[in-house]
Order: C-alpha cells, then sequence, then structure tokens
C-alpha cells in the first residue's frame, strides 16, 4: 500500500529507472516538462519540505547528491533542482521528490 511513488519503490508500477542505491531512486517523470525531467526520491516515506524531521537531514543530503549525480550522467551543467511543497505549490504526489529539470533553457521564476 502507499502512494503511486511507494508502488514504483516496490516495482508494483513500472518506470524509467536511472539510478537507484539502498537509500533513493531516480526515474523519469511521466509527464516532463523539459527534455530532461527526472524525480528523485527517498525510499523513506517523507510527505514534502515541510514534513521532515530533523531525523531526515541525512537523506534528504543524500537525494540532492542523486540529483548531482544524474544531471551530471546525462551531461547537464546547467539545470534546475526544484520541490514542490503543498498542493498550493503544485505538489500532487504527497511522497517527498525532487525534480531536476533541464535540456533547455529554463526562466525564472516558474509560473
Ligand atoms: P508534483 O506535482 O511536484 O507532486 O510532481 C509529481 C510528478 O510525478 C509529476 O511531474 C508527474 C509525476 N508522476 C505522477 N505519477 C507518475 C507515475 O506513475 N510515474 C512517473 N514516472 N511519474 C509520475
Amino acid at each position: 500500500m502507499g502512494n503511486i511513488f511507494q508502488k514504483i519503490i516496490d516495482r508494483e508500477i513500472p518506470a524509467t529507472i536511472v539510478y537507484e542505491d539502498d537509500q533513493a531512486l531516480a526515474f523519469k517523470d511521466i509527464n516532463p516538462g523539459a527534455p530532461f525531467h527526472v524525480l528523485v526520491i527517498p525510499k523513506q516515506a517523507i510527505a514534502n519540505v515541510g514534513a521532515m524531521t530533523a531525523a531526515d537531514e541525512q537523506i534528504v543530503g543524500h537525494c540532492l547528491l542523486v540529483c548531482q549525480k544524474v544531471a551530471a550522467e546525462a551531461g547537464l551543467t546547467d539545470y534546475r533542482v526544484v520541490s514542490n511543497n503543498g498542493e498550493g505549490a503544485g505538489q500532487s504526489v504527497f511522497h517527498l521528490h525532487f525534480h531536476v529539470l533541464g535540456g533547455r533553457p529554463l526562466k525564472w521564476p516558474p509560473g
């Protein structure tokens, strides 16, 4: 049981996985917003940045290093890492995830 990302971790639904280790998983976003759009998630269930506790510092730092790794492996030097926190900010899946977007010019701020 769990949200859609837990099902991806558990291999109950398919995803194009680009990186995995004991703590984190990275897979292609099903609805890409850029030529490169990967989601990096902790295997541990944390709803979002707002739900983090001090105990989650290590795993979230690890996820950011995975963001760095998948972007570098794709040959990207310029990319965006973003995490939507709450429905009003565009969060639709309540399992912490970092979007890694690149491969096109990225304007700031996003809409
Ligand atoms: P957010 O809106 O920030 O919570 O981002 C959720 C992202 O998850 C969104 O860009 C689409 C993606 N997504 C939702 N369901 C699936 C799925 O089943 N597989 C994959 N690969 N991505 C999904």
